[in-house]
């Protein structure tokens, strides 16, 4: 006798901000494209950086902000893989986890979204003392190097929360990620995006991690469909450069990869919050060895001073 056992459901985890909903409900999309026999469930939590929205980011520092709460529901089987923004996604994971799929990368760089009554304004004239507003330690200390005039001030919560408060007229200005606004379908938002010469991107920016259980053969199987190589092999450069250098999601580091045939290019930038040293350094090398490629460049990046930046800003967030 042939017994009938129908395929459990596949169980997504995610937050339940608007943003990381888009970007859920996209990857559940996509499976249901590949595996229209399967069942697609998306279960939503609340990780500890939702929760504390009145303390800058830095502070708090722990790492995994966003998705501590979403890894332990994945060891618990209560979900089978979580979607994250990969640049909130800490770069050591919970042993047992590993990351199943990096998905395509949109764009990666920093957007500047202002005030009605600055519509026609870009950062280089706004006024002095103009209030820009963002709660990355990345932004600030790169925004305060090339803008010394300006006035930066924390913003915390997520990005619909920060435009209403822009709006609102707490803030001239608010930095948010050209990525973030796209998925959201607010793209008219955007009125400047930050040239790479001016603001190095975080980690991952712009792509999403799937994370999930190391042995789930199922599970890992099923993500590879939505796995894009080139976004890949530059993110493992990339989190290989910020496990080296820190190995946290708050700090002030910047980077930007590209890929031309089978060279990888990294450029890597840590800068002090104060916005008065800023290093920057870039190499190349083989695609296939992408993360040897980001311990080469954090090494160069401490030869110039890393370090020492880093551990002033530790200090200095305490
Ligand atoms: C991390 C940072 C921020 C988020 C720090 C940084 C921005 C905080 C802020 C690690 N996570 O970028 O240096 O602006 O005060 C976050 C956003 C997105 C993913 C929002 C944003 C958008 C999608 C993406 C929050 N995480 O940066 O505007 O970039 O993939």
């Amino acid at each position: 006798m042939v017994v009938f056992i129908p395929d459990r459901p596949i169980r997504i985890g995610s937050r339940k901000s608007q943003l990381a909903l888009v970007q859920t409900y996209w990857v559940q999309k996509k499976l249901q494209s590949y595996y229209p026999e399967r069942q697609f469930q998306v279960k939503t939590m609340s990780t500890q950086g939702d929760k504390i929205l009145d303390v800058a980011l830095a502070k708090i520092g722990d790492k995994g902000l966003f998705t501590k709460e979403l890894e332990v529901a994945i060891e618990q089987h209560q979900v089978d893989f979580a979607v994250h923004s990969l640049k909130d996604l800490p770069t050591n994971l919970p042993d047992g986890l590993i990351l199943g799929c990096i998905t395509e990368r949109m764009d990666s760089a920093d957007a500047v979204v202002f005030n009605e009554k600055y519509q026609e304004k870009q950062l280089e004239t706004l006024p002095k003392g103009a209030v820009v507003g963002t709660s990355s330690l990345r932004r600030l200390a790169q925004l305060r190097y090339h803008f010394p005039n300006l006035n930066f001030k924390d913003i915390r919560g997520n990005v619909n929360t920060r435009l209403r408060k822009l709006d609102e007229g707490e803030y001239d200005a608010i930095v948010l990620a050209v990525a973030g606004l796209q998925r959201l379908g607010m793209s008219d938002r955007v009125h400047q995006v930050i040239k790479n010469e001016i603001c190095l991107h975080a980690v991952g920016q712009g792509a999403l991690g799937l994370e999930c259980r190391e042995r789930d053969e199922e599970i890992l199987d099923m993500l590879k469909v939505l796995e894009h190589k080139p976004t890949r092999d530059r993110c493992y450069a990339e989190r290989a450069l910020l496990r080296e250098l820190e190995g946290g999601c708050q700090v002030p580091i910047g980077v930007n990869t590209s890929i031309e045939e089978d060279t990888l290019t990294l450029t890597g930038m840590v800068a002090s919050i104060d916005g008065k040293t800023l290093i920057k350094e870039t190499i190349s090398g083989q695609r296939e060895s992408a993360e040897q490629i980001g311990l080469n460049l954090a090494n160069h990046l401490r030869n110039a001073g890393a370090d020492r930046i880093l551990a002033e800003t530790f200090i200095q967030i305490k």
